[in-house]
């Protein structure tokens, strides 16, 4: 069973099969392989993964050992802090280091996206597994060359992974077996939303993230690129053309002082956004339903609601991350007199990864899914199987978000996600339907 199969059965902890490591890597007093992990970046996704390589460990019996050896950053003190407080092993300054060290195994890129390509394709080369946060890059010819770098090595067994962390999600994920078993018949809309409200205030601070050269683009890229992979992931089948709408209501702001979160203190200078703030768009998906997409920053009163709708003719499943314990289902075939969405607490030990954490009821957060992804990854790397989603994944979410932009930029003219060369790129297959 692939990773991308993740269903409850694979998140049993006694799943630890598969084991087969290389004769000349260290190993435990458990007779465990070592996994070195070194980590670039610190900020909020260095901090969520942090948390993910200490925990996942702990809660799920992984068939290697990571060990978090280096974390890797700009500022040395900053870096220094960072291992202190989140337990890594040494602080460097400089990325090269660690790819070419002899005890990192994978190379962890939390840095922004513009950092991507550059140390993926070097780490990947090293012989370096790699974890890269989403989107997997600022460009679709970034996105190419990571995706052929990732091709490369994994003829070599050495494999790459982007993070699309939201796919873990307990909640997202029993979505994607629910539409897989056939709960909710053919599928024919999509509503799908992320929305934030931490640019609302025109005078909070420039970060990275509003600046296109090291994020690529703002919302679109941001948590638009969740939306796209989560929708694909959880009906199995592409965006094949888009239409699209993009806006920045605030094109200058305070440069950023200190930062706290995904903003911080304001200077005195000013500097110009260069990124969107909200990003709309419609698409077409294989297999003829529709979407509804909206990820926006603007959103006041929304702190983190992405929320996700699939309507199919036999039903319905929603979900919204403010509450993400729960699903809503609707069964079409209920009793005409029974009809409406039940509410279900995805935290039996039935549901996906659900049984490796607490007792039913007990609920899991944001920082969880970065623990299923740590889990998920070291399975299929001593598995020695590509973990999903995989860099040829990333690079078709990068075609979509790009064709958004290309749209946006032509008066929203409906506009292909897939190359011209190219039959539409599929994702993922869904996992076999199974008996409701
Ligand atoms: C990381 O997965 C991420 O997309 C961040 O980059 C966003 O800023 C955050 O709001 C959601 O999670």
């Amino acid at each position: 069973m692939s990773p991308d199969e993740t269903s409850a059965a694979a998140t049993r902890p006694d799943d630890t099969s598969a084991d087969e490591t290389r004769s000349d890597e260290t190993r435990g007093d458990d007779g465990r392989a070592d996994l070195g992990v070194a980590m670039v970046g610190h900020g909020f996704m260095g901090a969520a993964h942090s948390q993910a390589w200490r925990t996942a460990p702990a809660f799920f019996d992984l068939p290697l050992a990571p060990r978090m050896t280096a974390i890797v950053g700009r500022d040395a003190d900053a870096t220094r802090a960072a291992a202190a407080r989140w337990g890594w092993g040494r602080a460097e300054s400089d990325w090269r280091r660690v790819v070419e060290s002899d005890d990192v195994q994978l190379v962890d890129i939390c840095s922004p996206g513009s950092t991507h390509v550059e140390i993926a394709v070097a780490a990947l080369e090293a012989g370096k597994h790699v974890l890269c946060e989403k989107p997997l890059a600022n460009t679709v010819a970034e996105a190419e060359r990571m995706a052929e770098a990732a091709a490369a090595a994994a003829e070599r067994g050495v494999l790459a992974m982007v993070g699309f962390s939201y796919r873990r999600v307990p909640a997202i994920t029993f979505a994607r077996d629910l539409v897989a078993r056939g709960a909710i018949g053919e599928l024919r809309q999509v509503r799908a939303l992320y929305l934030q409200d931490w640019l609302v205030d025109p005078e909070g601070p420039m970060t990275w993230r509003l600046d296109k050269a090291a994020a690529g683009s703002g919302s679109l890229g941001d948590i638009g690129a969740h939306l796209v992979d989560a929708v694909q992931f959880v009906t199995g089948r592409a965006l094949t053309d888009v239409s699209g709408l993009l806006h920045t209501f605030t094109t200058e702001r305070p440069l950023l002082g200190e930062v706290r979160g995904l903003g911080g203190t304001a200077s005195s200078e000013r500097g110009q956004v260069t990124v969107d703030d909200a990003a709309i768009f419609t698409a077409r998906i294989e297999g003829g339903a529709l979407g509804t997409f909206e990820a926006t920053r603007v959103a006041t009163g929304r702190k983190n609601a992405l929320r996700l709708e699939f309507s199919g003719t036999g039903g319905a499943v929603a979900i919204d991350l403010e509450r993400m314990n729960e699903i809503e289902v609707y069964d079409a075939g209920a009793p005409v007199d029974q009809l409406g969405f039940r509410t279900v607490y995805v935290t039996e030990p039935e549901h996906p990864y659900a049984a490796s954490w607490w007792p039913t009821g007990h609920g899991l957060g944001y920082e969880h899914a970065f623990s299923h992804q740590v889990r998920d990854l070291v399975v299929a790397l001593a598995a020695g199987e590509q973990p999903t989603p995989s860099f040829a994944e990333g690079l078709q979410v990068q075609r979509v978000l790009a064709a958004v932009e290309r749209s946006a930029a032509d008066g929203s003219r409906w506009t292909p996600t897939a190359p011209a060369s190219a039959p539409p790129a599929t994702t993922s297959p869904a996992p076999a339907a199974a008996a409701s």
